[in-house]
């Protein structure tokens, strides 16, 4: 179900388009059909994906945003209306005005709508910035529920935890009255929205994730490769990618997208806006998502510069006076130019012959970043069942083991051997099952063997 969802949303702006158009020919006779590839949202859609803006409900009665965002845009992100503060001021009591506003003025002209936000250590309301400990935790599970189940079936993808790690080089959470109740608080978030409303994507939103090799992007990664091991239901990352001198579009970009996306969940660029919006930089971000099969679509932050948080840095894609900016045509051109996209596949089929009964293969897939690499392994069982396994890897000079998942290792640099885990130990005739390392260093031509127990 979740899958279908946005392919499903971009069907229902067409056909609404579709339909208004032909409404407004009939009327006027010359009103050509508004062509798909004209429009952020219709571009968008035709590669499977979604443009979305942030929307203040305050701004949904002037016109001349609303004509911008009704044309161009088919998704929607609440800029602040579902924040904790904003949907229950006073705990226990659940306010939704301006929240429903902005989703009924979507979903009623067929765009879909982000859930922005369930868990964040900010825009919290007094009640439960002064709350600690179990009762924080409570108070924190009752509003994830309450609020995912009240948008139940009207929210495609929620950002469920907001900006949960700390900048810099620890690669630690970010300390908050949240964090201080147990480290496992984000999980049972998740937890709690899926069991609300188990039709949303549920994703985990940050910024500054955006460069592959920082910490912060790191740690982020190896929690949702986590999550996924154990099960905690994530089904999508959100890069809010606000871009500026200080948090530059970083060039390993699309490698973050697509390590994240390997790892099994969808990605999102959620909050886009680029301080001076070079058209470059703005075109990149798009190829970069079109890129990578498992990103969904785009949303940036407000949608003249006027509305932007950061309306001094003319981050986005229209003049407050609503004009097209080239930045605007950049992103319709990538939009457009975009090819349906494949990623290279997560494990490349074994080059070796099928081995003989009892016998396995070792194939490699790698995402090289400047200084470092994730590989990716998979191990395949001949035509029987086998029971335990060891592959062998030798590693380029330079190049060591930082840190590995689903595999034992011995050694870090030169020949590595990786055996099984206690879970992944046995794989059927034909069955394949998977390990990765992260490593400093460049990979190389790598070339595996593997040996079954
Ligand atoms: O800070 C930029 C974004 C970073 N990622 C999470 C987003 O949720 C965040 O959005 C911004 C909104 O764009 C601002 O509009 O979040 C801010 C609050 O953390 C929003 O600012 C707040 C002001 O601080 C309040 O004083 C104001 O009442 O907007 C509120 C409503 O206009």
């Amino acid at each position: 179900m979740r899958n279908a969802t946005w392919k499903a949303a971009s069907r229902a702006a067409l056909a609404l388009t579709g339909a208004g158009a032909l409404a407004a020919g009939m009327a006027m006779v010359l009103v050509a059909p508004a062509a798909a590839g004209t429009t952020l949202g219709a571009s968008a859609a035709e590669k499977g994906r979604y443009f979305g803006a942030a929307v203040a409900a305050y701004k949904l009665s002037d016109s001349a945003y609303t004509t911008i965002l009704n044309r161009e845009f088919n998704s929607v992100t609440p800029e602040n209306e579902m924040k904790i503060d904003a949907t229950e001021p006073q705990q226990g009591q659940f306010s939704y005005g301006q929240a429903d506003q902005i989703v009924n003025h979507a979903r009623s002209r067929g765009m879909s709508v982000r859930g922005h936000t369930l868990a964040w250590h900010s825009q919290q309301p007094g009640w439960m910035q002064n709350m600690s400990g179990s009762a924080l935790r409570q108070a924190m599970l009752n509003h994830v529920t309450q609020v995912a189940t009240h948008f139940r079936g009207q929210v495609v993808a929620w950002d469920v935890v907001n900006e949960a790690f700390a900048d810099g080089s620890s690669g630690a959470r970010r300390d908050s009255n949240l964090q201080r109740t147990g480290n496992d608080w984000i999980e049972a978030a998740f937890r709690a929205a899926r069991a609300a409303d188990s039709g949303a994507k549920l994703c985990y939103n940050d910024y500054n994730t955006d460069n592959w090799s920082h910490a912060k992007t790191q740690a982020v990664y190896a929690m949702v490769r986590d999550f996924k091991q154990r099960g905690v239901p994530i089904d999508c990352v959100g890069f809010q990618s606000h871009f500026n001198s200080g948090s530059p579009y970083p060039s390993n970009y699309r490698t973050t997208l697509s390590s994240f996306a390997a790892l099994g969940v969808d990605v999102q660029i959620t909050e886009l806006d680029i301080e001076g919006a070079s058209a470059a930089t703005y075109r990149s971000v798009v190829e970069d998502c079109l890129a990578v099969a498992r990103c969904n679509g785009v949303t940036v932050w407000g949608i003249r510069d006027s509305d932007s948080w950061r309306a001094s840095q003319t981050p986005l894609l229209f003049t407050s006076g609503g004009a097209k900016k080239p930045a605007y045509d950049a992103v319709l051109a990538a939009l457009n130019n975009g090819t349906t996209p494949t990623d290279p596949p997560t494990t490349p089929p074994p080059t070796t012959p099928p081995p003989g009964p009892g016998g396995c293969t070792a194939a490699v897939a790698v995402n090289q970043w400047t200084g470092g690499f994730v590989a990716t392994v998979k191990v395949t069982a001949g035509s029987s069942a086998i029971t335990s396994w060891t592959v062998t890897l030798t590693l380029p000079l330079g190049s060591t083991v930082t840190n590995a998942w689903n595999a034992n290792r011995s050694g870090d640099t030169g020949t590595t051997n990786w055996t099984n885990v206690a879970y992944n130990g046995r794989v059927g005739a034909g069955q394949s099952t998977e390990f990765g390392f992260q490593a400093n260093g460049t990979a190389g031509g790598l070339t595996p063997t593997c040996a079954a127990g």
